[in-house]
């Protein structure tokens, strides 16, 4: 935090120059990141749901057949954490896909805390 120095002074100002000195915070903020979200359903095969992993989020087949089965048991599992963007673009990837292969595999984005 470095300090910002005001000059309270003018030709209105009768007797003496004020120097107020704030602290500024260096406002940096990172950007946030969004965690990409599959959801279970009860008709999407499990071996395109692997294959959507492999395919979209650069898993191996284990990885992929591990998360499957996470979202199959739990409902939905974090497939992987990106920026806005990336995130975007991976949800439209998977629903699209799903879409054209009429699955309903549903794909979502969450802001992380
Ligand atoms: N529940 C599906 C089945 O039994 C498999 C499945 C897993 C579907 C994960 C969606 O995101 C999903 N065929």
């Amino acid at each position: 935090m470095h300090p910002d120095v005001h000059m309270m002074a003018g030709p209105q100002d009768d007797d003496s120059d004020t120097v107020v000195i704030t602290d500024v915070k260096p406002k940096t903020k990172r950007p946030p990141l969004y965690k990409v979200l599959l959801l279970n359903d009860d008709y999407t095969p499990m071996e395109f749901v692997v294959h959507v992993l492999e395919r979209f989020f650069g898993l191996n087949h284990a990885q992929a057949f591990e998360i499957m089965l996470t979202v199959h048991k739990k409902g939905l599992a974090v497939v992987g954490v990106f920026s806005h963007e990336i995130a975007e673009t991976k949800v439209a990837q998977v629903m699209d896909y799903a879409r054209r292969h009429q699955h309903p595999l549903q794909c979502t984005m969450e802001k992380e805390e």
